[in-house]
């Protein structure tokens, strides 16, 4: 079984961080009716959802992706980069002791979640504004003896490292190469992502099926090209507070 974590649009949320999007006015009615969308996509792919109330007092709370790394054995909580985001853990990190042992980063480490991309047991960790080497060290320091391999990758021009590459399938990935060097994963098969659609790199693999913003069709269209099946879902006030498909949940297994 499938667990997916989410939270629900804080209506705090025009109050998000920024960082390499301009701030635009957000419709916090519209934003939420999408994130229900979003979580009833996660639904038809199969994942049972957990879904912590709203936090009116932290704007960016519903990018449960942030907090928490969740791994088979164990989860780490984050300590994010971000000062107006670290009051989020807590409360996700509740619903994980029901499933994982948790460990944690600890000051002076700062690490997003956003910046994880693991594939198999290597976790390509952002050297970004909000994962500092400490914290990198401390995740690299916690994992070891449980077979992970932690890799820094530096990014530039983005938030995430996966604003820039996300896994599309068992060897192949998606990559957006003005901010992050394709020479990094040089043992994948690499898809890049449409020039014209800069954003376009962040998607949610579950199973055999690909969760991927409406507003990329050219690139949805090298993905089709390609083989793999795409479910599209519409995140456009999401993306105004700098948020794509993979933040807006935390994906693992579990037993019944
Ligand atoms: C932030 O800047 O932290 C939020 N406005 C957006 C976080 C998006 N997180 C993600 O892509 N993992």
């Amino acid at each position: 079984m499938w667990i997916a974590v989410t939270r629900e649009v804080s209506s705090a949320l025009g109050d998000c961080e920024l960082s390499y999007v301009p701030r635009e006015a957000i419709d916090v009615a519209r934003a939420s009716a999408q994130h229900r969308d979003y979580q009833r996509a996660l639904e038809i792919l199969g994942c049972r959802l957990l879904t912590l109330p709203a936090e009116p007092d932290l704007p960016d709370s519903v990018f449960v992706e942030d907090v928490a790394i969740v791994l088979d054995e164990v989860a780490v909580l984050t300590r994010p980069g971000a000062l107006s985001r670290r009051a989020e853990v807590a409360s996700v990190a509740e619903v994980l002791r029901g499933y994982r042992p948790v460990l944690a980063i600890a000051a002076p480490g700062t690490l997003d979640g956003g910046d994880v991309l693991r594939v198999g047991r290597t976790l390509y960790v952002g050297e970004s504004a909000r994962s500092n080497a400490e914290g990198i060290a401390q995740l690299r320091e916690l994992l070891a003896d449980r077979g992970y391999a932690v890799q820094g990758v530096p990014t530039r021009g983005c938030l995430h490292l996966k604003s820039a590459v996300t896994q599309l399938g068992d060897d192949t990935l998606l990559l957006q190469s003005e901010w992050v060097d394709r020479d990094r994963f040089a043992d994948f098969r690499v898809i890049e992502i449409d020039p014209a659609e800069p954003h376009a790199a962040n998607v949610l693999r579950i199973g055999d099926t690909l969760v991927m913003p409406a507003s990329f069709p050219r690139t949805r269209q090298r993905l089709l090209d390609a083989g793999f099946h795409v479910m599209v879902v519409d995140v456009s006030e999401l993306q105004k507070a700098e948020g794509a498909v993979t933040c807006c949940s935390l994906v693992f297994r579990a037993d019944e």
